[in-house]
């Protein structure tokens, strides 16, 4: 059985008070508060690879969209993807020991609970730009290294799908090296350029892309990742908040969570460029943000018309799991059919995956117009990733910009064949999945896919825009001393404690009108809870969102 080889004595104490649970997405927390963590999750980690035989688990050292004071700990299974819930209270039993021999005997339970054996483990680890992250680095690294026969891999400074795809690539025994990630992406885009433009239609062609890289690792990642693809489809890359050396910079009022949360131009960006930075550029030009460790994108417009100035109209999530679900279907529409049906034994199965916070009327349009499945998951990108399988092709995006679409094994059996016989559309599949990771959603390969879906149906931000109006929403934040005294249901709409907090969101929404639906669940990467709301016009969403946030900071008091 595993178990540890004398380095745990060096484990570096906890900070005081009690250690932070694993959370939507890891260990979060403001990074003094990670003191010791970081060693003990180099742990788990490896004992993750020894139960998988040595094949390779991975941790980002990130608090991806939090302030730059916080940092975090992700950690990666061996298939590449987010670590499997069943480890996760693994994972917080090892943070809760205190001290070398309860840590030794958090070790020895794990490992007789999951059978580890005594053996190989492989645990590769990177960061993104803040500071702290240096410190924390090096105590997942000895922790890792305090498991008796693994080994560590300090790959640096890498986005977070970055070393989720390092991960998956080792244990397909193929190269992981950071110069083939770039390479891939820009030879898969530039494959599916013949395939692009099918439709001619004006708007698409070339033009600027600005993205806001949210001033963390992203941006010194984005130009390798992007130039080349974005070149052969004759688009121009400009790069906006690539500051990385001021950490009070990141994502602070700019990237992926501010501009889906506030609805507004990023730092840097003007409607008239008078407040200084780059003005908006003119028809043609595309705007993306990603978030502190590039694992979300969301597009955004300079809203047009009557809005206030430095408003943006939202692409979020939802639009683009509904782009990319539109151009997948057509490439799975122009299969030959007497190939790939034959080698899947049926028609593939095209599906969707969003969570609570997907606006009704995206939700409405998968189903109505466009006639396909949406399966429900609760928020996390593990949940989504997981229900996703259950489709042939599973596009999944939460409405804050993280997914991807993931290709079924079968179904890329039945592509590879197809492929290699002639069937054209299925080589473009093919290339997809490899812009799209099948290991976790990737902001970089996310803006590649949007480009080349874009491209292929010959939309802008108009067309994309027009497909469907949203429903009025309001989403808001409500600072709580402690996040854990509330509970929900499983699919998080409802309110389970504390008592009574359910009946006054229900009268709220009752007093909202026809159509009306909010809820509140504790964020699981911040100390707060998240209220949404939405309602038949923007001033109904927004006092439905006063008023539910009113009464869960009452109920939390
Ligand atoms: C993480 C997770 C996402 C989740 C987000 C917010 O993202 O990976 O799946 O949507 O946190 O979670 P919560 O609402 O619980 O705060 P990131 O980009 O912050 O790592």
């Amino acid at each position: 059985m595993a178990a540890c080889n004398g380095g745990e004595e060096a484990a570096p104490a906890p900070a005081p008070g009690p250690a932070p649970g694993y959370g939507t997405a890891g260990f979060r927390a403001e990074a003094t508060r990670l003191r010791g963590l970081g060693f003990r999750t180099g742990l788990l980690a490896a004992l993750r690879s020894a139960a998988a035989g040595g094949r390779a688990a991975g941790v980002a050292v990130t608090a991806s969209h939090n302030p730059g004071g916080d940092n975090g700990l992700k950690v990666a299974g061996p298939g590449g993807g987010m670590l499997e819930v069943a480890w996760e209270t693994h994972a917080e039993a090892l943070a809760g020991a205190g001290d070398a021999a309860a840590l030794r005997a958090a070790v020895t339970a794990v490992a007789a609970v999951e059978g580890v054996p005594k053996g190989p483990a492989l645990v590769l680890v990177a960061r993104d730009t803040r500071p702290s992250g240096e410190a924390l680095s090096r105590e997942v690294l000895a922790g890792a290294q305090a498991l008796d026969g693994a080994l560590v891999e300090d790959l640096g400074v890498l986005t977070t799908p970055q070393l989720h795809w390092a991960v998956m690539r080792r244990n397909q025994g193929r190269s992981s090296a950071e110069g083939d990630y770039f390479s891939e992406l820009a030879a898969a885009t530039g494959a599916l350029s013949p395939s692009i433009a099918r439709d001619a239609a004006p708007h698409s062609a070339g033009g600027a892309l600005v993205v806001d890289c949210a001033n963390g690792v992203g941006a010194l990642k984005a130009r390798a990742a992007l130039e080349a693809g974005l070149a052969g489809m004759g688009v121009s890359l400009e790069l906006l908040n690539a500051e990385t050396s001021e950490v009070a910079l990141l994502n602070a009022g700019c990237g992926a969570d501010f501009v889906q949360k506030e609805r507004r131009l990023p730092r840097g960006l003007s409607a008239d460029g008078r407040e200084g930075g780059r003005a908006v550029g003119g028809v043609g030009t595309r705007y993306v943000s990603l978030d502190g460790d590039a694992d979300r994108l969301v597009y955004f417009r300079p809203s047009v018309g009557g809005a206030a100035p430095g408003r943006v109209d939202l692409l979020d999530g939802d639009r683009i799991a509904i782009l990319l679900v539109v151009w997948l279907s057509r490439l799975v529409g122009d299969l030959k059919p007497e190939l790939a049906p034959e080698a899947l034994g049926r028609p593939p199965r095209l599906g969707v995956v969003q969570t609570a916070y997907a606006n009704g009327a995206s939700t409405a349009y998968i189903t109505d117009v466009l006639g396909l499945p949406v399966a429900t998951a609760r928020t996390g990108v593990k949940h989504l990733h997981a229900a996703a399988e259950q489709f042939d092709l599973g596009v999944y995006f939460e409405a804050n910009g993280h997914g991807t679409a993931l290709f079924g094994d079968a179904f890329s059996g039945a592509l590879t064949s197809a492929g290699a016989g002639g069937d054209t559309a299925a080589e473009a599949l093919l290339q997809a999945r490899t812009v799209l990771s099948q290991a976790v959603g990737d902001g970089l390969g996310g803006v590649l896919a949007v480009e080349c879906a874009l491209a292929y149906l010959g939309w802008g931000a108009d067309e994309w825009l027009a497909l469907y109006a949203d429903l009025p929403s309001s989403a808001g934040k409500v600072p709580v001393r402690d996040r854990n005294c509330m509970e929900t249901s499983a699919d998080e709409v409802t309110v389970v404690r504390p008592v009574g907090l359910q009946a006054l969101i229900d009268q709220a929404v009752a007093a909202a009108g026809p159509g009306a639906r909010s809820f509140v669940r504790p964020s699981g990467t911040e100390d707060i809870v998240r209220v949404y709301a939405e309602a038949a016009t923007p001033e109904a969403a927004a006092n439905l969102m006063e008023r539910v946030s009113a009464a869960t900071s009452e109920a939390l008091a």
